[in-house]
C-alpha cells in the first residue's frame, strides 16, 4: 500500500509531558514513526512524498483564529520572556463554564489555555511545522483515494503528531491538526457524497466527534475505553447520537477497561455493519495502535495478529480507505502492528 510519510515528523519533539503530577519523558515520541516506517519499507511497501497541500481544506475544518494561534505559537512563547526558547510552554488555565472565550487574551499561557482542552499537549519549536505537514500527508493520501487512479483502493498516512483529540479550534492528547478530518473533508471535496469515518485508537476521538457531530454526510463511528474511566473523560458516551442535520451519524462504543479482544472484535463487527449499513462512498480509518495489550498507557488486551485480523475485516468493508496513524506507544510493536493492518486489509 502507498504511504505517505511525514518527513518532517521530527521537528515536532517535546521532551516533557506530565503524568501523576511529575514531568516526564513524552510517550508521543518521534521514534515511533520511524519503526512504523522501517516496517513499511522492510516488508515492501512504497513510501511517497505528500503531492497536496492541506492550506485550503485545513480552513474547512480548524477555525481561522486557532490556525492562526498554532502557527505562530513558539514565536510568541519565546517572545513573552528571555529564555523560553529553552522552556517547554504549558497552560495552567482554561476558560470553562461561565469564563469567556471570544476574547483572546495578550499573555501567551492564557491563550495557549484558551486553545487547549488538557495540559498533556507538549508543544515545541517545530510542532506548526511538522502538524502542517502531517495534514498535507494525510490530504494526499485522501487525494490519492478519491481519483482511484492505478488500482489504488487504499492509501496509508503514517504521520505524527496524531490528531483526533483535536476539535475545530483546540488541540488536546497529543493532537494539533485533524488528520482524519483532513482525509475526510478531501475526499468530500474531490467528490465523494459522504463519507465514514472509524475511529480504533484506544481512546475516544472526541475531536474528529465534534468537528461532524451535526453533519449527515460524515458518519463518525468510534469503539474506545469507557470515558467514565478513560481519557479523554467529557466526550465518547453511548448516547451521543449526532445533532440537528447529524443525528443518527454518530455511533459511540465505549468499552471496559481490561476487556477481551473477543469482547473488542465483537464491537468492531457493530461499527463495520453500521458503517455498511451507511453507504457511503469512502472510509476514513483513524488507526490507534494503542489498543495493544503491551501500551503503556492503555488498557485492552490485542495481540499483533489481533492487527492482521482488523485489517481483514475492513478490507471486507470493501470500500475506498484512508488510513491514518494515531496513537501506539509501544514504539517498537507499533511498526509490526501498523503494518498487519495494512497486510490484512490488502489480503482480504
Ligand atoms: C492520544 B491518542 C499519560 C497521559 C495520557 C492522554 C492520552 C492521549 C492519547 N501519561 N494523556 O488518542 O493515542
Ligand atoms: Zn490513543
Amino acid at each position: 500500500m502507498i504511504t505517505f510519510f511525514n518527513d518532517s515528523h521530527q521537528a515536532h519533539a517535546p521532551e516533557f509531558e506530565f503524568f501523576r503530577g511529575e514531568r516526564v519523558p513524552c510517550f508521543e515520541t518521534p521514534a515511533r514513526a520511524d519503526h512504523v516506517k522501517a516496517s513499511l519499507v522492510a516488508r515492501g511497501h512504497a513510501l511517497q512524498r505528500s503531492q497536496t497541500d492541506s492550506a485550503a481544506v485545513l480552513s474547512r475544518v480548524h477555525s481561522p483564529r486557532y490556525l492562526a494561534f498554532l502557527e505562530n505559537a513558539w514565536r510568541d512563547w519565546c517572545g513573552q520572556a528571555p529564555g523560553n526558547e529553552q522552556r517547554q510552554p504549558f497552560p495552567s488555565v482554561w476558560p470553562v463554564r461561565s469564563l469567556r472565550s471570544d476574547i483572546e487574551p495578550l499573555d501567551f499561557v492564557a491563550r495557549l489555555g484558551l486553545y487547549s482542552m488538557d495540559n498533556g499537549s507538549p508543544l515545541a519549536a517545530g510542532t506548526w511545522t511538522a502538524a502542517r505537514a502531517g495534514a498535507d500527508a494525510a490530504a494526499s493520501a485522501a487525494t490519492l483515494v478519491a481519483a482511484g487512479k492505478n488500482g489504488e483502493r487504499a492509501a496509508f498516512c503514517c504521520s505524527r503528531p496524531p490528531g483526533h483529540h483535536a476539535g475545530a479550534d483546540f488541540m488536546g492528547g497529543y493532537c494539533f491538526l485533524n488528520n482524519a478530518a483532513v482525509a475526510a473533508q478531501t475526499l468530500l471535496d474531490a467528490g465523494a457524497a459522504r463519507v465514514a469515518i472509524l475511529d480504533v485508537d484506544y481512546h475516544h476521538g472526541n475531536g474528529t466527534q465534534s468537528i461532524f457531530y451535526d453533519r449527515a454526510d460524515v458518519l463518525f463511528v468510534s469503539l474506545h475505553g469507557d470515558p467514565l474511566t478513560e481519557y479523554p473523560f467529557y466526550l465518547g458516551h453511548a448516547d451521543e447520537t449526532g445533532s440537528g442535520n447529524g443525528t443518527g451519524f454518530n455511533l459511540n462504543l465505549p468499552l471496559s477497561a481490561g476487556c477481551t479482544a473477543e469482547h473488542w472484535f465483537d464491537a468492531l463487527e457493530h461499527a463495520c455493519l453500521r458503517i455498511t449499513r451507511f453507504g457511503g462512498d469512502a472510509l476514513v480509518v483513524s488507526l490507534g495502535l494503542d489498543t495493544f495489550a503491551e501500551d503503556p498507557i492503555s488498557k485492552f488486551a490485542l495481540q499483533s495478529a489481533d492487527f492482521t485480523r482488523l485489517g481483514k475485516r475492513l478490507g471486507a468493508v470493501g470500500l475506498p480507505t484512508v488510513f491514518v496513524l494515531e496513537g501506539g506507544y509501544a514504539a517498537v510493536a507499533l511498526g509490526t502492528n501498523a503494518a498487519n493492518v495494512i497486510e490484512g486489509f490488502e489480503d482480504f
